[in-house]
């Protein structure tokens, strides 16, 4: 079991593009295992590489309730290929903004290719929780954060807070 530290805002490598993942060898495979480690211990319900500081396009998810045993799925250069023209909301959080909550507006439902750990390709359709998860995972693959989703307003006082927050710690 090894986690990694979670990076927090205004870090600026989780407004940077990562990268996609050629072979799938030992090393992707344990960057999986430490996402997940890290996910869990947060605990989360998703993470994306750039979270623990890697630039690369993995992801990890699982939204299954406390006691419900664990259904852990990684994507590995996932891509939305179809989108539903319904929307909706939910209250999103982000373990690289800790402790700030805001309802954000998404497709309701998606259809979502991607790689799994083995490297082959599939296609899921997802909805509710999941697919608001993966959409949230996959604007972070591209340097993308929830709060860009809200007014202006709102994001400036967030990141205001945490560069005064980071600054703070930096100074003592
Ligand atoms: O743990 C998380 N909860 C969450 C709730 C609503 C919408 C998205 C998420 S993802 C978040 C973990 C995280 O920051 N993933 O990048
Ligand atoms: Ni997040």
């Amino acid at each position: 079991m090894s986690t990694r530290p979670i990076l927090i805002i205004p870090e600026p490598k989780l407004r940077t593009l990562s990268e996609p993942v050629g072979k799938i060898d030992s090393e992707v495979r344990k960057l999986v295992e430490d996402m997940f480690d890290t996910m869990y211990e947060a605990p989360g319900i998703g993470l994306a590489a750039i979270q623990v500081g890697e630039q690369k396009r993995v992801i990890t998810i699982d939204i299954a309730r406390e006691g419900e045993g664990k259904q852990p799925v990684a994507l590995i250069n996932p891509e939305i290929i179809a989108e539903s023209e319904e929307t909706s909301f939910y209250k999103e959080g982000c373990l690289s903004i800790p402790d700030y909550y805001e309802d954000v507006e998404r497709p309701a439902r998606i259809t979502v290719r991607f790689q799994d750990v083995e490297g082959a390709v599939r296609e899921v359709e997802a909805d509710g929780l999941f697919a608001t998860c993966v959409q949230h995972e996959i604007d972070h693959l591209n340097g993308v954060l929830f709060i860009d989703h809200l007014s202006k307003l709102k994001r400036d006082r967030v990141v205001k807070k945490f560069t005064k927050m980071a600054r703070r710690e930096a100074v003592l």
